[in-house]
């Protein structure tokens, strides 16, 4: 995958580039919420809505993920391609577990939705879709946040995102995944050579289509090309954020003619450009995480807890401090689930454990605050109690093996050496991801089992 950043026109003259900057970073990081469920809120747990919505005299289907939390949400609008059989649910739940409600609509004549369908009932079944969001009934009902309403759309969808941001100066952005720029589908559609197998290209498409046909489109393009043309809506939103990717086995092209026309036209230092290009189809068939982590990644600028990932680290090298948490523990300051302890080693139940059962082994004696800094004594007796940790998590939980973590710089969170020994279910990936704090009922019960187990 690349990635190319394109700031606002201000920050370009700034900088003093004329062309887009190479920011590359080596390791993008893949947000929590592209991996990991978050935990439940009882009070107000995430949940579906579906309802229609009206426009052009019919209701159309639509529904929306609502995030959990009482807090207003920003919310994505997800407009799908044509006809919209790649139907991108997992890239819509992955940024409603980032915290983010996000609505969905069928056009009109397109998977059940009453009327005929068109290009030009799309867009308006896009616009309208959007007013739904900003309905002052809808944002007390479904938890919005009006100020934080990002558009984004598939193939065909990234055409109607661009064109209801342009109708909205409120929305905040747009995002446009292998945008067709269905205008430019004319040069093809009056060529004799080329007229035949673009009109097959629209018909393929077209069984879940109502009150429609390849040549009715197809005479839509034609006579409407201007109000088609996608580089056009591009430059008209470049005032705001907007995030392009492209599938370098489809339609990275017409992406990057879509960038182009964006960054000349960018007239406002609110409108920063993001463009990411992935070795895929037109479906991101290969690049399903990466997709999801690009659009989370890009929506933190609007909601930076939306786009957490994880613990990010402290330095490898630092003076010990006395004040962390497992140096109080180790003064008898802060309580724990003990599993076992001898005159240099502590276990003790991890507080928001990865799996039940989660063990942390520490040692007492040694200020090491990672394995840099250990001595070979101090760690060969952490790991002895390590391995019985993990054969009393085997015997004590009935669980097939355990897995050991230890963490140096990237990913601790504690500046005191500790191994991780977790409990492993069979079949049941680990995620190396912040764990929400378990019921301390629950915790200590476990510790119970293991420690009854310990040898
Ligand atoms: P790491 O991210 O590798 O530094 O792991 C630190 C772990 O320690 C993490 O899973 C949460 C746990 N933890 C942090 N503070 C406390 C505490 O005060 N008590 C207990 N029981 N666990 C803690």
């Amino acid at each position: 995958m690349t990635r190319l950043f394109a700031a606002g026109l201000a920050a370009l003259m700034l900088a003093g580039f004329a062309t887009p900057v190479d920011a590359e970073p080596r390791f993008a990081p893949i947000p929590q919420a592209v991996v990991a469920d978050p935990a439940r809120d009882p009070a107000h747990p995430a949940d579906m809505a579906v309802f229609t919505v009206p426009t052009g005299g019919v209701r159309v289907n639509a529904m929306m993920y609502l995030a959990s939390g009482d807090r207003p949400h920003p919310t994505m609008l997800m407009l799908h391609g044509f006809p919209g059989n790649e139907t991108n649910i997992d890239l819509m739940q992955a940024v409603r577990r980032a915290g983010w409600n996000v609505m969905r609509i069928n056009y009109r004549g397109s998977w059940g939705s009453p009327g005929k369908f068109s290009f030009a009932g799309s867009r308006a079944d896009g616009e309208a879709a959007l007013a739904f969001l900003r309905d002052p009934a809808n944002v007390a009902k479904y938890r919005i946040d009006p100020s934080r309403i990002v558009v984004a759309g598939h193939s065909m969808g990234g055409f109607m995102a661009a064109d209801a941001v342009a109708a909205d100066p409120k929305a905040a952005g747009a995002i446009l995944i292998d945008a067709w720029d269905i205008g430019k589908q004319k040069a093809d559609l009056v060529d004799p050579t080329k007229r035949k197998a673009a009109l097959e290209g629209l018909r393929e498409n077209t069984p879940p289509l109502a009150g429609t046909s390849a040549e009715l489109l197809a005479r839509e393009i034609e006579t409407t090309s201007a109000k088609l043309d996608l580089e056009a809506l591009s430059a008209r939103i470049a005032d705001r954020p907007l995030l392009l990717i492209g599938a370098e086995h489809a339609g990275a092209p017409t992406t990057r003619k879509l960038a182009a026309a964006a960054r000349q036209a960018q007239n406002s230092p609110k409108g920063t450009l993001t463009e990411a290009y992935m070795d895929t189809d037109h479906s991101f068939s290969d690049s399903r995480i990466a997709l999801e982590a690009e659009v989370i990644r890009w929506l933190g600028q609007f909601d930076p807890a939306s786009a957490k990932v994880g613990t990010p680290g402290i330095p490898l090298k630092a003076a010990y401090d006395e004040t962390n948490p497992f140096a109080r523990i180790i003064r008898g300051e802060l309580p724990i689930f003990k599993v076992y302890e001898d005159d240099q080693v502590l276990a003790f139940m991890d507080y928001a454990p990865a799996e039940p059962g989660h063990v942390l082994v520490i040692s007492k004696t040694s200020k090491a605050r990672n394995l840099l800094e250990i001595s070979p004594q101090d760690l060969s007796r952490l790991m002895a109690v390590a391995a019985r940790v993990g054969q009393a998590q085997v015997d004590g939980l009935g669980v097939a093996g355990f897995t050991i973590v230890q963490n140096n710089g990237v990913g601790q969170s504690v500046p005191h050496l500790h191994i991780h020994v977790i409990p492993r279910v069979a079949g049941k990936p680990l995620m190396f991801v912040e764990n929400a704090k378990g019921d301390p009922k629950e915790i200590e019960a476990t510790a119970a089992k293991i420690r009854g187990a310990m040898k």
